[in-house]
């Protein structure tokens, strides 16, 4: 299944000196954490463009801590799967790899990746919505009902970035610089329907990248990339690995 494919993303990158990836909630599914958008993604009715805003944080704050707290609860417990295993291993292989993630739940870091470019920041850092004071909560009992109060009085929100807000100074742009430099560019387990995340994958094609998509259903990328992998993240990402190890060792 899909060995044509995976030939072609392997001769790729037997030729790269510099790999860049994108990836979403999808890659962590199978860590058993719901997406956004998929049959999971609602929590007690609520979709996440409803209660990941500013407006909703402000309107209805304990609800928002609730989900956070929620969400903080179930990556806890869950741990990377080979998906993100196989992204830390292929860092090694290039002189340079970018690998930038939606997600903000840790899962590329504890699987061992470095630098990665977290574009929506991360679910285990509490912030002051008043002083901005950032604080990591990573490992510690999680607070279910909230939020809790900074000691400057301002309510402590999770340092994640929601709908309408800019993206962390910096870290954008780091990532549109390896969109427009990769020779192979992944956009792994993304809806691709959120910018300006979602114009890295194009951002690449532009600058002249072979563009892989890897998502078991088509999205509005599917039909501009150079490799579309229509399969879970946690299966053909070890294969790509499998095949890269065997031609390179051969
Ligand atoms: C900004 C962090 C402006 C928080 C998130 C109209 C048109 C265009 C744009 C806009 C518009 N109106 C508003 C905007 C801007 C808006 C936007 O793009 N909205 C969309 C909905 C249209 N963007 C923003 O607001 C951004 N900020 O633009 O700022 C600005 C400019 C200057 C000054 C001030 C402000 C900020 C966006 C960040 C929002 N935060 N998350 C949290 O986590 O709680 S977004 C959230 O959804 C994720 O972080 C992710 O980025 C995004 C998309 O989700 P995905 O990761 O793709 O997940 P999804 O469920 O959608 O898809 C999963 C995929 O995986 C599926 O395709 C599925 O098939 C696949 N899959 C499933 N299983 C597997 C799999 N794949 C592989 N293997 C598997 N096993
Ligand atoms: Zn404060």
């Amino acid at each position: 299944m899909h060995e044509e494919e995976i030939k072609s993303v392997v001769d790729a990158l037997l030729k790269a000196r510099h790999v860049a990836v994108l990836t979403g909630s999808g890659i962590s599914a199978e860590s058993g954490i719901p997406t956004f958008r998929g049959a999971d993604g609602l929590w007690k009715k609520f979709r996440a463009e409803e209660l990941a805003t500013p407006e909703a944080f402000r309107k209805r704050p304990q609800l928002v801590w609730e989900w956070y707290a929620y969400r903080r609860q179930i990556i806890s417990s869950a741990g990377p799967n080979p998906g993100h295993f196989a992204l830390a291993e292929m860092q090694r292989w290039f002189p340079q790899f970018t690998l930038i993630t939606q997600n903000v739940d840790g899962l590329h870091q504890a699987a061992g990746s470095e630098g990665v470019l977290e574009l929506h920041g991360n679910i285990f850092i509490d912030r002051c919505a008043s002083c901005g004071r950032e604080e990591s909560v990573m490992g510690r009992p999680i607070q279910m009902s909230g939020p809790p109060k900074c000691s400057c009085g301002g309510l402590i929100r999770p340092g994640v970035v929601w709908f309408g807000e800019s993206l962390p100074a910096g870290v954008l742009e780091k990532a549109m610089a390896a969109a427009r430099s990769a020779e192979v560019f992944f956009s792994i387990g993304t809806s691709a329907l959120v910018y300006p995340a979602a114009a890295l994958p194009e951002m690449a094609g532009e600058s002249g990248a072979m563009v892989v998509e890897i998502n078991p259903e088509t999205t509005p990328l599917s039909g501009r990339v150079d490799v579309s992998l229509r399969a879970s993240a946690a299966s053909v990402l070890p294969k790509i690995v499998e095949k890269y190890k065997t031609v390179t060792s051969a």
